[in-house]
């Protein structure tokens, strides 16, 4: 397709960067965004149908405004603001900011490629651990957009398809008002195609406000992300069609990334990275045919938290890598919970790795202690859940129709595998050795409060409860 649109291009002598392209079933129509687009129209004289922004394409040379508010590192900037030159750009055109202190909110109603220093966001280290200044980052090198702490619109509101947002340093939009969750970029699901990627976001109260219709695809990707009350939510609004990776987050207050209010669908979190998150390192609901996979999560009190308000179905949270270095506060790598509304279902937890956790690997609450099961009809497969103070995996009342199999639940404190009211759940193949490790607790390898309710067949363990009902057993 590319190619086909440069040769179109250069057909109807048009420098074009930011190209939309059409496939007919009679032939292929190429068409500039922006003030190209009446030329084409006449020249084409066909009916063109609008299909993606595609930002990243890179023939041809689109309009470039460079903003510089002091003009020392870009002496022939055009603009001393970066709304000025939003405002004096076309769709498709490249708004180049250069390093310097913006104290300014923008808001961009076009397809545009803002532009700063990706270089410059990229070298910062996003777990250094001396605590971050507003001060401490340099005008000279980055391209700094900062808020203040009073209520105010975002940083960046980006209200239009195909926007791309790359290489700045976001910093201080922290309200102090109550309630106020504005965030330093908000995306809108009235709009898609946003690609945001390679920026610092820090010391703000919320990261990013992350809509997008599903139109197109957004995505949200090697950004650093330190020192944010929350860095990713989703309050309001529907996020379809999306990726979220390569991200790294550091000392969260309260949530990493919280897709949470709004409707979840289609969005794959991989490869991120967060250390120190306060409360959640995620936590999805009200989600459908997502993913949580390939993420680190080091001394998060919950590493990934599902449901409490909302359920989420077709859930996949695989290969997931959830640790606690020592004396690190993390309390629990996997935790279901129903709140008041229906279970999550076909969830698959698959090959994640949970280790050190105070309390327990994997959970999926339920009764006595809460009224509903939070997981039903889903599997637990292959995890490795070992040295967690409690339980490595525990379902707990009500939860039902379960599969757990070929997990691995070694040195556990309390339980390898605790079926804690659960029914009608098959486990097999699971491998618990070693549990009960602190010896206060009365634990063992794996014990079933409703026993007759579930099938066991072949674990291997040593211990068990009631004694001699599961280790080594084969039920057919
Ligand atoms: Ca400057």
């Amino acid at each position: 397709m590319r190619e086909i649109a440069r040769e179109s291009c250069r057909l109807f002598g048009l420098g074009t960067s930011a190209a939309v392209v059409a496939a007919l079933p009679t032939g292929t129509r190429v068409v500039r965004r922006g003030r190209a687009f009446e030329l084409l129209g006449r020249v084409v004289a066909v009916a063109v149908v609008v299909v993606a922004v595609a930002p990243a394409l890179a023939f041809g040379a689109s309009r470039q405004l460079v903003v510089d508010r002091d003009g020392v590192q870009c002496p022939n900037a055009g603009f001393t603001s970066i709304q000025a030159a939003v405002d004096a750009a076309d769709a498709g055109d490249v708004v180049r900011v250069c390093p310097d202190v913006y104290r300014e909110t923008v808001r961009v109603e076009k397809a545009l490629m803002l532009r700063g220093e990706p270089d410059a966001a990229e070298a910062v280290d996003c777990f250094d651990p001396r605590a971050s200044q507003l001060s401490d980052a340099d005008p000279t090198r980055q391209v700094i957009v900062e808020g203040g702490r009073s209520p105010a619109p975002p940083l960046f509101d980006l209200a239009a398809d195909g926007i791309e947002l790359k290489g700045f340093v976001l910093q201080g939009a922290y309200s102090e008002t109550a309630g106020d969750y504005t965030p330093a970029i908000n995306t809108s699901d009235r709009f898609s195609g946003y690609r945001i990627s390679h920026n610092v976001v820090r010391l703000s109260k919320v990261g990013i406000q992350f809509g997008s219709s599903g139109r197109d695809g957004s995505r949200f990707d090697h950004n650093c992300l330190r020192e944010n009350g929350w860095d990713l939510a989703t309050d309001d609004r529907k996020l379809a069609d999306a990726r979220v990776d390569h991200n790294a987050t550091f000392k969260t207050t309260f949530i990493a990334f919280e897709p949470l209010n709004g409707r979840i669908e289609r969005v794959t979190f991989d490869h991120n990275a967060s250390r120190e998150t306060g409360f959640y390192a995620y936590w999805v609901q009200n989600s459908s045919d997502s993913r949580i996979i390939a993420n680190t999560v080091e001394s998060a009190a919950f590493g990934v938290r599902v449901g409490g308000l909302a359920p989420s179905v077709a859930l996949e949270i695989s290969r997931n890598r959830i640790t606690n270095p020592p004396g690190g506060r993390a309390q629990t790598g996997i935790q279901f919970d129903s709140g008041s509304t229906a279970p999550s279902r076909e969830v698959a937890v698959l090959e994640n790795t949970i280790t050190g956790m105070v309390f327990t690997g994997i959970v999926a609450r339920g009764g006595p202690v809460d009224p509903a099961p939070s997981v039903i009809n889903s599997e637990f497969s292959r995890n490795v859940t070992s040295g967690n103070g409690l339980d490595g995996i525990a379902l707990w009342g009500g939860n039902a129709g379960n599969v757990v199999r070929a997990n691995l639940a070694e040195r556990n404190g309390r339980y390898g595998i605790y079926a804690r009211g659960a029914i009608n759940t098959l486990f097999a193949d699971n491998t618990m050795l070693g549990n009960g490790a602190n010896p206060t607790s009365g634990g063992v390898d794996a014990r079933d409060l409703l026993r007759e309710s579930n099938r066991w067949t072949g674990n291997e363990c040593l211990t068990d409860l009631p004694v001699g009902t599961i280790c080594g057993i084969r039920q057919p």
